[in-house]
């Protein structure tokens, strides 16, 4: 397209009587090996992929002895959710799995990540496993194999089993030993169909969301001492369940997990500024990334807490920062950093009233979060193999009578974040694979179906599945293997 619009304009330039043109054409021949039409590749092996969470798509709930998850209670907590809408339903992909597949064998895609739902497999939280809805999850990996689909399989997306909560879930230290048990046992049925793990999703999405006086499941404000313990918690739970699965596997695994790395970045590139957000996203991700990465707090993130900071062992350190296979990190946003005369040496730039948002509020539009995350994280603590676990866009999405659903405002979007990765790979930074977010719409947790994430337009009365017009985009992405 840039070419013809290029030809196109260069005739026009050619009629003009005030440039020579016969220069003019050899000049615009000589600048023609149109670079900026050409699709960036990404490396032979780049792995495309799309991903969902359990309670998101799967609805079933009272399904094969499912037990309830702090997201069941917490959606039919009135006031909690948009409307009250809960996952009850939600895609019905427990049912529709595998037209779900079949979606994903049109897009051409490599890999799903997917997640397995704790409740499920351990409804009342300990005690006794459920063998009924291991083997829906085997049927489910038979059938994505027949697809010549890699399962990339993500432990706990939240859906903590509400038996737990009742005694305090993350908050609770026996929640870390109870998500081992769980990772084990599931490794142990799996490891023939399954070899790349996750533990958690999103740390600071569920504990300082969940914990904190966010949004989401279980809806608690703790005091910051036992909000700072849960935290840890969850990262030991990371650790002990990456020991498990090792332990349990009968199969080669990988192991890693998925975070939502909050993000920095330079506000211009120079040393001065790529410092300043070296320096800041180590600090902002102290509770999570940066213990699991270095096994060990950094002292402004203790010394801030004071009396709340957490309580651990030596070995708990240790445990918590297991050498990891891949690291996953979900890239939706970043926030520019500049340098600083104040002690942290560092100051995030609170971003203008119109800096650019999807539907979804949070969502800034900054294409450059996947270059600099990925890289910084590659830079500051020399990880290598990293992939893209989550990238994606809300968009008040339409779908109109003749079933098109024509979301340019996403495809926009793919295709700055696409371009920015191509960068990044291209440069050496160690990414690997990228998983879309998401397959299809699905239940938007505290914002229940208000806000449409998918590349696939689902009616929710109807569960009818239609392709966006940013399928089509992706699809060609994946067949050329390149962005352009
Ligand atoms: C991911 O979170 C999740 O892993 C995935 O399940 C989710 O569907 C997807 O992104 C899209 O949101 O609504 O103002 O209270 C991304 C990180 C952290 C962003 C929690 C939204 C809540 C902000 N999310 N945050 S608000």
């Amino acid at each position: 397209m840039n070419r013809r619009f290029f030809l196109k304009n260069a005739a026009a330039l050619a009629a003009s009587p005030l440039l020579p043109t016969t220069t003019l054409r050899a000049e615009s021949e000589k600048h023609l090996p149109a670079i900026a039409s050409q699709p960036r590749p990404f490396p032979p092996n780049f792995v495309w992929g799309t991903a969902t969470a359990a309670y998101q798509v799967e609805g079933a709930v009272h399904a094969g002895g499912r037990g309830l998850s702090i997201w069941d209670t917490f959606s039919h907590t009135p006031g909690k959710t948009f409307d009250g809408e809960t996952g009850d339903v939600a895609d019905d992909e427990y049912y529709l799995y595998p037209e779900d597949i079949r979606l994903m064998q049109r897009l051409g895609v490599r890999a799903f990540r997917f997640s397995i739902a704790w409740p499920r497999i351990f409804p009342h939280g300990t005690s006794k496993p459920n063998a009924v809805d291991i083997d829906h999850y085997k049927r489910v990996l038979d059938r994505l194999k027949e697809a010549n689909i890699v399962p990339v399989c993500t432990l706990c997306h939240w859906d903590l089993p509400q038996a737990l909560q009742d005694k305090g879930g993350w908050a609770n230290r026996d929640t870390s030993y109870a998500f081992a048990h769980y990772a084990g046992y599931v490794v142990s049925q799996l490891s023939d169909r399954i070899t790349y793990w996750m533990t958690m999703n999103e740390f600071d999405s569920f504990i300082d969301g969940g914990y904190g006086g966010g949004g989401m499941a279980p809806g608690l404000d703790l005091p910051l001492g036992q909000l700072v313990q849960a935290r840890q918690n969850a990262v030991l739970a990371h650790g002990l369940a990456v020991q498990a699965i090792r332990a349990s596997a009968h199969h080669p695994a990988k192991v890693g997990l998925a975070e939502d790395i909050s993000g920095a970045m330079p506000a211009i590139e120079d040393a001065a500024h790529i410092h300043a957000a070296e320096v800041a996203i180590r600090e902002r991700n102290a509770p999570y990334t940066t213990v699991i990465l270095e096994g060990r707090y950094t002292e402004q993130y203790l010394r801030k807490l004071g009396r709340n900071a957490p309580k651990f062992t030596a070995e708990d350190l240790r445990i918590i920062s297991q050498p990891l296979d891949f690291f996953g990190i979900n890239v939706y946003t970043t926030q520019e950093v500049i340098p600083s005369d104040n002690q942290e040496g560092y100051e995030f730039v609170p971003r203008p009233a119109t800096y650019p948002h999807a539907q979804s509020k949070w969502l800034f539009v900054n294409p450059q979060a996947i270059y600099w995350t990925p890289k910084l994280v590659a830079d500051i603590w020399g990880v290598k193999n990293i992939y893209i676990t989550e990238n994606g866009y809300s968009s008040a999405d339409v779908l109109r009578a003749d079933g098109q659903v024509l979301d340019t405002d996403r495809i926009m979007y793919l295709r700055n974040y696409l371009l920015q990765l191509q960068r990044a790979v291209s440069e050496g930074v160690p990414v690997h694979g990228y998983f879309l977010w998401s397959l299809l719409d699905n239940f938007e947790w505290a914002h229940g179906y208000s806000q449409r994430f998918g590349i696939t337009y689902v009616d929710f009365k109807t569960q009818v599945r239609t392709p966006k017009l940013s399928s089509d985009f992706y699809r060609r992405v994946i067949a050329e293997n390149a962005v352009g």
